[in-house]
C-alpha cells in the first residue's frame, strides 16, 4: 500500500507495520570508533579552496582528508536526533501548542552543524540508507534519486508522524564564505492524539562556511524560516540570525506562532547550539486550560514564564571527526544488520568505512574506484538513451500544497521484510 493521500492512518495501524523493520536493530547503540582521534593532516582550507572560487561543491574536487565519514544521506537522517519533539508536539491539543515543538523540531536540525567543516560523502546513484530505532518507535528511508544534480528522497515514519521531503541543494564559494542553500520542501503529517491529520511543511535555512580566509571556518546557519499548518492555518516564523560581526547574535532564533486568526500565541526564542524557549502571549492562557497543557504553565495560573522547548544533547569532547554520539550510532553495522541490509546501502561503502577507520589513503582510492564505476555505469545509460529510474521513489504532487514531491512506494521495508525472512534483495 504506497502512501495515498487523504488516506487517515490510525496510530495503531502505523506501529504494526513500522514494528517488523526493527529486525537487525537489536544491539546497543554504538558508541565510539574504532578510531579515538583523527590525524587528519591540518592543512588550510583557504590554501585549497582560492582557486575554486565561483564554484559549486559538486565541481570541487578535494583531498579526502576534508571529507567525515558520513554520507549526505546520513547528514539528511541526523534531522531525527530529536524526533521526540515530534512526539510531543502530537500529544498537544492545541494546534499552537503543536506548531511550537513542530518549528523547534526543524530548528533543532541545525545543533550538529557545530565543529563540522567537513565534507560529507556523495551519495552515488542508487545509494540508500535506512535507520530504525525500536527505542523510539521510528524507521527512516532515503535513496539518492539524482546524481547531476545531487538530489535525496527521504521519508520517516513513525507511529504519530511521517516526516518527508527531498534533500537538494545549490552550493557555490564566493571566497569569503561557502553558501549551501537547500532547495526541497519537507512536509510533516502528523497524527494528534486528539484525532484526525495535519500537514506542516517548511523549508530549510542557509548553511554557510564563514572564517574561512581567516583559517577559523564555522559553519553558521541563518535566514527566515516558515512552517505552516495547512490544516487550521497556524503559522511560526523563525529567524535565524547571520552570525555577524558581533558575538552575540551567534546562534540566535527568534520566532512568532500567529493562529489562524493572525493574532501571536508564543515566541520563540533560544540559540540552536543550545536551548530554544517559547513564551505564551499573555491573554491566551484561557485557550491552554486542559490537562495536556499544565506542564507549560508555572505553578502560578495564567502565569506566562517561557518554558524550555528544546535542549541540544551533549557535546562530548574527544569524538573524532566532531561527530556527535548519534551521528557515531548512523554507520554502525551490527552483526545482526549486515544480512538484512539492502547491498546498496551506505554502511556498505568501502571508501566511507575506509575514512571512519582512519585509512585515508584507502578510502582516497576506493572512493575514486566507485565513483569511476559509476561514471562508467553513467556513459552506458547515455548510449543506450534510457533515463535512470528511482527505485523506491516515484514523483507526485501533495494534493494540499499542491508541490511536488517523493511518493515513497513502501516496497523498502516490505522487500526488507522478506528478506529478513530468509529471502534475498534482488538486483536493486
Ligand atoms: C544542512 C542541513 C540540510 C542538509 C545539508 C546538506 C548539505 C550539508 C549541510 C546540511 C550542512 C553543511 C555541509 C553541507 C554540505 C557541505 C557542508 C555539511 C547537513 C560543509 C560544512 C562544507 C564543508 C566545506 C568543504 C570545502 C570542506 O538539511
Amino acid at each position: 500500500r504506497p502512501h495515498e493521500e487523504g488516506l487517515v492512518v490510525s496510530r495503531e495501524a502505523k506501529k504494526q507495520e513500522i514494528t517488523p523493520s526493527f529486525h537487525g536493530y537489536e544491539e546497543p547503540l554504538r558508541k565510539r570508533l574504532k578510531l579515538d582521534a583523527d590525524n587528519r593532516p591540518k592543512i588550510s582550507l583557504w590554501a585549497i579552496l582560492k582557486s575554486m572560487i565561483g564554484k559549486d561543491m559538486t565541481k570541487m574536487t578535494l583531498p579526502v582528508s576534508f571529507n567525515e565519514p558520513t554520507s549526505l544521506l546520513q547528514r539528511v537522517a541526523e534531522d531525527m536526533e530529536y524526533a521526540d519533539l515530534l512526539d510531543t508536539a502530537a500529544e498537544r491539543l492545541d494546534s499552537t501548542e503543536r506548531m511550537v515543538y513542530v518549528a523547534v523540531f526543524a530548528a533543532s536540525e541545525y545543533a550538529s552543524t557545530i565543529g563540522r567543516v567537513a565534507k560529507p560523502f556523495n551519495p552515488l546513484l542508487g545509494e540508500t540508507y535506512e535507520y530504525a530505532r525500536p527505542d523510539k518507535g521510528y524507521r527512516f528511508f532515503i535513496e539518492q534519486v539524482s546524481h547531476h544534480p545531487p538530489i535525496g528522497a527521504a521519508y520517516a515514519e513513525s507511529p504519530s508522524w511521517d516526516y518527508y521531503g527531498e534533500s537538494a541543494v545549490k552550493s557555490k564559494f564566493y571566497g569569503k564564505s561557502f553558501d549551501i542553500n537547500p532547495l526541497g520542501t519537507w512536509f510533516l503529517k502528523l497524527r494528534p492524539s486528539s484525532g484526525g491529520e495535519e500537514i506542516y511543511t517548511w523549508k530549510k535555512v542557509t548553511s554557510s562556511v564563514v572564517g574561512i580566509i581567516t583559517g577559523n571556518p564555522t559553519v553558521d546557519n541563518y535566514g527566515p524560516m516558515e512552517v505552516k499548518n495547512w490544516k487550521t492555518g497556524d503559522v511560526c516564523i523563525l529567524d535565524f540570525k547571520p552570525r555577524g560581526w558581533k558575538a552575540s547574535s551567534a546562534y540566535q532564533v527568534t520566532g512568532k506562532v500567529t493562529g489562524a486568526d493572525g493574532k501571536t500565541r508564543w515566541s520563540i526564542g533560544g540559540r540552536w547550539n543550545d536551548k530554544i524557549y517559547a513564551r505564551l502571549t499573555p491573554g491566551f492562557e484561557d485557550d491552554l486550560d486542559r490537562p495536556s497543557s499544565v506542564s507549560v504553565r508555572s505553578q502560578d495560573a495564567g502565569s506566562t514564564q517561557a518554558f524550555l522547548v528544546w535542549q541540544c544533547h551533549e557535546r562530548p569532547s574527544g569524538i573524532p571527526f566532531n561527530l556527535t554520539p548519534f551521528v557515531l550510532t548512523l554507520n554502525a553495522l551490527p552483526e545482526s544488520l549486515r544480512p538484512v541490509l539492502a547491498p546498496t546501502d551506505t554502511r556498505l561503502r568501502p571508501d566511507q568505512r575506509a575514512m571512519e577507520d582512519g585509512e585515508y589513503d584507502f578510502a582516497a582510492v576506493e572512493k575514486n574506484r566507485v565513483e569511476e564505476k559509476q561514471r562508467k555505469k553513467r556513459r552506458e545509460r547515455e548510449a543506450s538513451g534510457e533515463d535512470h529510474k528511482p527505485r523506491w521513489f516515484t514523483k507526485g504532487r501533495c494534493e494540499i500544497t499542491g508541490e511536488p514531491y517523493w511518493v515513497f512506494n513502501d516496497q523498502y521495508w516490505r522487500m526488507r521484510d522478506e528478506v529478513a525472512k530468509g529471502g534475498s534483495w534482488e538486483k536493486v
